[in-house]
Protein backbone atom coordinates (compact mmCIF):
# COMPACT_ATOMS: atom_id res chain seq x y z
CA UNK A 1 0.00 0.00 0.00
CA UNK A 2 2.91 2.50 0.57
CA UNK A 3 5.09 1.52 -2.22
CA UNK A 4 1.60 1.99 -4.24
CA UNK A 5 0.95 5.33 -2.54
CA UNK A 6 4.49 6.63 -3.59
CA UNK A 7 4.28 5.39 -6.86
CA UNK A 8 1.31 7.16 -7.32
CA UNK A 9 2.47 10.43 -5.78
CA UNK A 10 6.03 10.08 -8.26
CA UNK A 11 3.70 9.84 -11.16
CA UNK A 12 1.63 12.85 -9.93
CA UNK A 13 4.83 15.28 -9.60
CA UNK A 14 5.93 13.50 -12.86
CA UNK A 15 2.86 15.16 -15.15
CA UNK A 16 2.46 18.34 -13.02
CA UNK A 17 6.09 19.11 -14.22
CA UNK A 18 5.49 17.47 -17.75
CA UNK A 19 2.34 20.03 -18.27
CA UNK A 20 3.06 23.16 -16.67
CA UNK A 21 7.30 23.64 -18.21
CA UNK A 22 7.32 27.19 -18.23
CA UNK A 23 4.21 28.50 -16.75
CA UNK A 24 5.56 31.87 -15.05
CA UNK A 25 4.07 35.42 -15.06
CA UNK A 26 1.02 36.03 -16.67
CA UNK A 27 -0.03 33.01 -18.23
CA UNK A 28 -3.15 31.75 -16.74
CA UNK A 29 -4.55 27.62 -17.45
CA UNK A 30 -3.43 25.99 -20.30
CA UNK A 31 -5.93 27.58 -23.30
CA UNK A 32 -6.54 23.08 -24.27
CA UNK A 33 -7.68 23.12 -21.38
CA UNK A 34 -10.65 25.79 -20.84
CA UNK A 35 -12.09 24.83 -23.94
CA UNK A 36 -13.94 21.87 -25.12
CA UNK A 37 -12.41 23.08 -28.64
CA UNK A 38 -9.34 21.99 -30.11
CA UNK A 39 -6.69 24.63 -29.53
CA UNK A 40 -4.15 24.56 -31.97
CA UNK A 41 -0.88 26.65 -33.21
CA UNK A 42 1.12 26.46 -36.85
CA UNK A 43 4.31 25.06 -36.08
CA UNK A 44 7.72 24.82 -37.68
CA UNK A 45 8.91 21.62 -36.83
CA UNK A 46 12.60 23.13 -36.78
CA UNK A 47 11.80 25.19 -34.08
CA UNK A 48 10.72 22.67 -31.41
CA UNK A 49 14.54 22.70 -30.59
CA UNK A 50 14.45 25.86 -29.03
CA UNK A 51 13.05 24.22 -25.34
CA UNK A 52 10.79 27.53 -24.89
CA UNK A 53 9.17 27.70 -28.11
CA UNK A 54 8.39 23.31 -27.40
CA UNK A 55 7.46 23.92 -23.74
CA UNK A 56 5.22 26.69 -24.25
CA UNK A 57 3.34 25.30 -27.30
CA UNK A 58 3.18 21.83 -25.69
CA UNK A 59 1.65 23.72 -22.84
CA UNK A 60 -1.22 25.72 -24.08
CA UNK A 61 -2.01 23.60 -27.29
CA UNK A 62 -3.71 20.38 -28.44
CA UNK A 63 -3.57 20.54 -31.96
CA UNK A 64 -0.98 21.34 -34.30
CA UNK A 65 -0.66 22.28 -37.93
CA UNK A 66 2.19 22.18 -39.93
CA UNK A 67 3.29 25.64 -41.06
CA UNK A 68 4.70 24.51 -44.63
CA UNK A 69 5.64 20.66 -44.18
CA UNK A 70 2.45 19.45 -46.01
CA UNK A 71 2.55 21.44 -48.62
CA UNK A 72 3.27 20.35 -52.23
CA UNK A 73 6.24 22.36 -52.74
CA UNK A 74 7.54 20.82 -49.66
CA UNK A 75 6.81 17.08 -50.05
CA UNK A 76 7.38 16.76 -53.28
CA UNK A 77 9.76 19.69 -55.37
CA UNK A 78 10.78 17.17 -57.41
CA UNK A 79 8.36 15.21 -59.72
CA UNK A 80 8.23 11.65 -58.21
CA UNK A 81 11.47 12.49 -54.81
CA UNK A 82 9.46 12.69 -51.56
CA UNK A 83 10.87 14.42 -48.51
CA UNK A 84 8.81 13.81 -45.17
CA UNK A 85 11.02 14.60 -43.31
CA UNK A 86 9.51 17.87 -41.57
CA UNK A 87 6.40 16.31 -42.03
CA UNK A 88 7.39 13.20 -39.93
CA UNK A 89 9.24 15.52 -37.20
CA UNK A 90 6.15 17.11 -36.61
CA UNK A 91 4.33 13.33 -36.38
CA UNK A 92 6.49 12.13 -33.92
CA UNK A 93 6.24 15.52 -31.48
CA UNK A 94 2.23 15.39 -32.02
CA UNK A 95 2.43 11.37 -31.10
CA UNK A 96 4.70 12.17 -27.85
CA UNK A 97 2.69 14.57 -26.80
CA UNK A 98 -0.13 13.68 -27.44
CA UNK A 99 -1.56 16.45 -29.79
CA UNK A 100 -4.01 16.34 -32.63
CA UNK A 101 -2.84 17.67 -35.95
CA UNK A 102 -4.61 19.43 -38.93
CA UNK A 103 -3.09 19.04 -42.26
CA UNK A 104 -2.57 21.91 -44.34
CA UNK A 105 -2.86 21.39 -47.25
CA UNK A 106 -3.43 19.40 -50.43
CA UNK A 107 -4.55 21.58 -53.15
CA UNK A 108 -3.29 25.09 -53.62
CA UNK A 109 -2.08 27.36 -55.73
CA UNK A 110 0.57 29.06 -53.87
CA UNK A 111 3.82 26.80 -53.07
CA UNK A 112 3.32 24.36 -55.87
CA UNK A 113 6.47 22.60 -57.67
CA UNK A 114 6.73 24.55 -60.73
CA UNK A 115 6.80 20.62 -62.76
CA UNK A 116 3.20 21.07 -61.63
CA UNK A 117 2.85 23.76 -64.00
CA UNK A 118 4.23 22.13 -67.28
CA UNK A 119 1.25 19.47 -67.31
CA UNK A 120 -1.34 18.78 -69.68
CA UNK A 121 -4.49 18.88 -68.71
CA UNK A 122 -4.88 14.71 -68.67
CA UNK A 123 -1.74 14.30 -66.60
CA UNK A 124 -2.80 17.30 -63.90
CA UNK A 125 -5.82 15.14 -63.24
CA UNK A 126 -3.60 11.78 -62.52
CA UNK A 127 -1.21 13.89 -60.77
CA UNK A 128 -3.06 15.81 -58.37
CA UNK A 129 -5.13 12.17 -57.53
CA UNK A 130 -1.65 10.82 -57.29
CA UNK A 131 -0.64 13.81 -54.88
CA UNK A 132 -4.04 13.28 -52.32
CA UNK A 133 -3.90 9.38 -52.33
CA UNK A 134 -0.32 9.24 -51.32
CA UNK A 135 -0.16 12.29 -48.92
CA UNK A 136 -3.41 11.36 -47.59
CA UNK A 137 -2.79 7.54 -47.51
CA UNK A 138 0.84 8.38 -45.47
CA UNK A 139 -0.75 10.18 -42.88
CA UNK A 140 -3.73 7.95 -42.80
CA UNK A 141 -5.06 7.60 -38.84
CA UNK A 142 -2.42 10.53 -38.08
CA UNK A 143 -4.10 13.54 -39.33
CA UNK A 144 -7.29 14.66 -37.65
CA UNK A 145 -8.48 17.33 -40.27
CA UNK A 146 -7.05 18.07 -43.32
CA UNK A 147 -7.23 21.35 -45.32
CA UNK A 148 -8.11 20.05 -48.71
CA UNK A 149 -8.99 22.82 -50.58
CA UNK A 150 -7.40 26.08 -49.80
CA UNK A 151 -7.66 29.47 -51.17
CA UNK A 152 -9.92 28.56 -54.37
CA UNK A 153 -12.02 31.98 -54.78
CA UNK A 154 -11.34 35.78 -55.47
CA UNK A 155 -12.53 38.75 -53.24
CA UNK A 156 -15.25 38.88 -55.50
CA UNK A 157 -16.45 34.91 -55.07
CA UNK A 158 -15.69 34.24 -58.32
CA UNK A 159 -13.45 30.92 -58.46
CA UNK A 160 -9.44 31.76 -58.68
CA UNK A 161 -7.80 31.07 -61.97
CA UNK A 162 -5.60 29.01 -60.64
CA UNK A 163 -3.92 25.70 -62.94
CA UNK A 164 -6.39 23.39 -60.99
CA UNK A 165 -9.02 25.81 -62.46
CA UNK A 166 -7.87 26.37 -65.79
CA UNK A 167 -7.01 22.82 -66.94
CA UNK A 168 -9.46 20.98 -64.61
CA UNK A 169 -12.87 22.94 -64.68
CA UNK A 170 -15.17 23.97 -61.61
CA UNK A 171 -15.08 20.18 -61.00
CA UNK A 172 -11.58 19.72 -59.53
CA UNK A 173 -12.92 20.75 -55.91
CA UNK A 174 -15.45 17.62 -55.79
CA UNK A 175 -12.76 15.49 -57.20
CA UNK A 176 -10.60 16.50 -54.49
CA UNK A 177 -12.82 15.87 -51.35
CA UNK A 178 -13.71 12.34 -52.95
CA UNK A 179 -10.16 11.41 -53.05
CA UNK A 180 -9.09 12.46 -49.84
CA UNK A 181 -11.88 10.62 -48.63
CA UNK A 182 -11.22 7.51 -50.20
CA UNK A 183 -7.23 7.96 -48.98
CA UNK A 184 -8.84 8.79 -44.74
CA UNK A 185 -11.92 7.81 -44.29
CA UNK A 186 -11.90 8.79 -40.83
CA UNK A 187 -10.19 12.42 -41.32
CA UNK A 188 -12.25 15.51 -41.62
CA UNK A 189 -11.93 17.57 -44.68
CA UNK A 190 -12.07 20.99 -45.06
CA UNK A 191 -12.56 23.64 -47.50
CA UNK A 192 -10.35 26.67 -46.02
CA UNK A 193 -10.05 30.07 -46.48
CA UNK A 194 -8.90 34.22 -45.69
CA UNK A 195 -11.50 37.24 -46.10
CA UNK A 196 -13.89 34.94 -45.23
CA UNK A 197 -14.74 35.66 -41.53
CA UNK A 198 -17.75 37.84 -42.18
CA UNK A 199 -20.18 38.19 -44.61
CA UNK A 200 -18.94 38.87 -48.07
CA UNK A 201 -19.04 38.07 -51.49
CA UNK A 202 -15.87 35.83 -50.79
CA UNK A 203 -17.91 33.84 -47.78
CA UNK A 204 -21.10 33.74 -49.56
CA UNK A 205 -19.42 32.03 -52.54
CA UNK A 206 -17.71 29.36 -50.32
CA UNK A 207 -21.28 28.99 -48.74
CA UNK A 208 -22.83 28.41 -52.05
CA UNK A 209 -20.24 26.16 -52.65
CA UNK A 210 -20.25 23.95 -49.78
CA UNK A 211 -23.79 23.33 -50.19
CA UNK A 212 -24.22 22.63 -53.62
CA UNK A 213 -21.27 20.36 -52.96
CA UNK A 214 -23.09 18.34 -49.88
CA UNK A 215 -26.59 18.45 -52.08
CA UNK A 216 -23.97 16.40 -54.67
CA UNK A 217 -22.79 14.16 -51.79
CA UNK A 218 -19.82 15.06 -52.23
CA UNK A 219 -17.91 14.45 -48.71
CA UNK A 220 -17.11 18.04 -47.18
CA UNK A 221 -17.17 18.02 -43.84
CA UNK A 222 -16.19 21.23 -42.44
CA UNK A 223 -15.21 25.19 -43.43
CA UNK A 224 -11.60 26.43 -42.38
CA UNK A 225 -11.48 30.50 -41.42
CA UNK A 226 -7.96 31.56 -41.61
CA UNK A 227 -8.73 34.96 -39.98
CA UNK A 228 -5.74 36.32 -40.78
CA UNK A 229 -6.93 39.93 -39.38
CA UNK A 230 -5.01 43.46 -39.03
CA UNK A 231 -6.23 46.52 -36.61
CA UNK A 232 -6.11 48.82 -39.09
CA UNK A 233 -9.00 47.00 -41.39
CA UNK A 234 -11.40 46.62 -38.12
CA UNK A 235 -13.29 43.69 -36.67
CA UNK A 236 -14.57 41.02 -39.86
CA UNK A 237 -18.80 42.28 -40.35
CA UNK A 238 -21.04 39.47 -39.65
CA UNK A 239 -18.60 37.34 -38.05
CA UNK A 240 -21.12 35.41 -35.67
CA UNK A 241 -24.02 35.29 -38.42
CA UNK A 242 -21.37 33.75 -40.62
CA UNK A 243 -20.64 31.04 -38.47
CA UNK A 244 -24.11 30.36 -37.87
CA UNK A 245 -25.40 30.27 -41.46
CA UNK A 246 -22.49 27.33 -42.34
CA UNK A 247 -22.86 25.51 -38.59
CA UNK A 248 -26.93 25.92 -40.69
CA UNK A 249 -25.24 23.49 -43.52
CA UNK A 250 -23.98 20.93 -40.55
CA UNK A 251 -20.77 21.88 -41.54
CA UNK A 252 -18.00 21.75 -38.82
CA UNK A 253 -16.41 25.28 -38.52
CA UNK A 254 -12.78 25.96 -37.51
CA UNK A 255 -10.81 29.07 -37.02
CA UNK A 256 -7.34 28.23 -38.90
CA UNK A 257 -4.82 30.58 -38.87
CA UNK A 258 -5.69 33.42 -36.72
CA UNK A 259 -3.14 35.91 -36.18
CA UNK A 260 -3.96 40.13 -35.65
CA UNK A 261 -1.18 41.77 -36.96
CA UNK A 262 -0.71 45.35 -36.20
CA UNK A 263 1.95 48.20 -37.57
CA UNK A 264 4.83 48.34 -35.01
CA UNK A 265 6.15 49.85 -33.01
CA UNK A 266 3.54 48.28 -31.06
CA UNK A 267 1.85 50.20 -28.14
CA UNK A 268 -0.75 49.58 -25.40
CA UNK A 269 -3.55 51.04 -27.13
CA UNK A 270 -2.87 48.89 -30.25
CA UNK A 271 -2.12 45.42 -28.31
CA UNK A 272 -5.48 46.57 -26.46
CA UNK A 273 -7.49 46.52 -30.19
CA UNK A 274 -5.41 42.94 -30.67
CA UNK A 275 -6.46 41.36 -27.56
CA UNK A 276 -10.25 43.33 -28.04
CA UNK A 277 -9.83 41.25 -31.62
CA UNK A 278 -8.83 37.96 -30.35
CA UNK A 279 -11.39 37.88 -27.92
CA UNK A 280 -14.50 38.25 -30.32
CA UNK A 281 -12.61 35.33 -32.95
CA UNK A 282 -12.43 33.00 -29.66
CA UNK A 283 -16.23 34.57 -28.11
CA UNK A 284 -17.39 34.19 -31.53
CA UNK A 285 -16.56 30.28 -32.38
CA UNK A 286 -17.77 29.22 -28.69
CA UNK A 287 -21.35 30.69 -29.51
CA UNK A 288 -21.64 27.52 -32.00
CA UNK A 289 -20.81 23.97 -31.06
CA UNK A 290 -20.10 23.63 -34.70
CA UNK A 291 -17.12 25.93 -34.11
CA UNK A 292 -14.56 23.04 -33.29
CA UNK A 293 -11.48 24.46 -33.38
CA UNK A 294 -9.31 27.18 -32.94
CA UNK A 295 -5.98 27.20 -34.50
CA UNK A 296 -3.51 30.08 -33.96
CA UNK A 297 -0.87 31.06 -37.29
CA UNK A 298 1.92 30.58 -34.87
CA UNK A 299 2.16 31.79 -31.20
CA UNK A 300 5.08 33.91 -30.55
CA UNK A 301 5.96 36.91 -32.01
CA UNK A 302 9.51 35.53 -32.66
CA UNK A 303 8.22 33.27 -35.55
CA UNK A 304 5.69 34.39 -38.03
CA UNK A 305 4.97 35.06 -41.04
CA UNK A 306 3.49 38.32 -41.41
CA UNK A 307 7.01 40.44 -41.09
CA UNK A 308 8.02 39.30 -44.53
CA UNK A 309 5.14 39.89 -46.61
CA UNK A 310 4.04 43.15 -44.83
CA UNK A 311 7.12 45.01 -43.90
CA UNK A 312 6.13 47.37 -41.24
CA UNK A 313 3.75 44.92 -39.47
CA UNK A 314 4.14 42.29 -37.13
CA UNK A 315 3.41 41.35 -33.69
CA UNK A 316 0.53 39.56 -34.63
CA UNK A 317 0.48 36.28 -32.17
CA UNK A 318 -0.41 35.61 -28.63
CA UNK A 319 3.12 35.33 -27.06
CA UNK A 320 5.81 38.14 -27.17
CA UNK A 321 9.20 37.07 -28.46
CA UNK A 322 9.85 36.20 -25.58
CA UNK A 323 7.31 33.87 -24.91
CA UNK A 324 5.54 35.96 -22.43
CA UNK A 325 1.73 36.17 -22.39
CA UNK A 326 -0.04 39.61 -24.28
CA UNK A 327 -3.11 41.16 -23.45
CA UNK A 328 -4.52 39.01 -26.54
CA UNK A 329 -3.91 35.70 -24.30
CA UNK A 330 -5.02 36.62 -21.33
CA UNK A 331 -8.25 38.67 -22.62
CA UNK A 332 -9.02 35.25 -23.73
CA UNK A 333 -7.92 33.17 -20.73
CA UNK A 334 -9.91 35.16 -18.24
O1 LIG B 1 3.28 30.99 -42.87
C1 LIG B 1 3.56 30.48 -44.16
C2 LIG B 1 4.88 31.03 -44.65
O2 LIG B 1 5.94 30.54 -43.87
C3 LIG B 1 5.06 30.69 -46.11
O3 LIG B 1 6.23 31.32 -46.61
C4 LIG B 1 3.84 31.11 -46.89
C5 LIG B 1 3.99 30.80 -48.35
O4 LIG B 1 2.93 31.23 -49.09
O5 LIG B 1 2.70 30.48 -46.37
C6 LIG B 1 2.43 30.85 -45.08
O6 LIG B 1 1.24 30.27 -44.61
C7 LIG B 1 0.04 30.60 -45.33
C8 LIG B 1 -0.85 29.39 -45.26
O7 LIG B 1 -0.21 28.26 -45.73
C9 LIG B 1 -2.14 29.64 -46.05
N1 LIG B 1 -2.80 30.85 -45.61
C10 LIG B 1 -1.97 32.06 -45.52
C11 LIG B 1 -0.72 31.77 -44.68
C12 LIG B 1 0.09 33.04 -44.50
O8 LIG B 1 0.59 33.48 -45.72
Amino acid sequence: MLRRTALAGALLVGVSIWQAPSAGAGYGPPLKDITHRYVGSAVTPAHLAERDYRAVLTREFDSVTPENEMKWGTLEATRGQYDWSGADELVRYAKKTRKTIRGHTLVWHSQLPSWVNDLSADELRTVLRQHITTVVSRFRGKVRAWDVVNEAFNEDGTRRNTVFQQKLGDGYIADAFRWARQADPSAKLYINDYNIEGVNPKSTATYDLVRSLRQQGVPIDGVGIQAHLSIQYGFPAGYRDNLRRFGALRMDIAITEADVRMPLPADSAKLATQAQYFKQLWDGCHATWRCVEFTTWGFTDRHSWVPDVFPGEGDACLFDANMRPKPAYRAINS
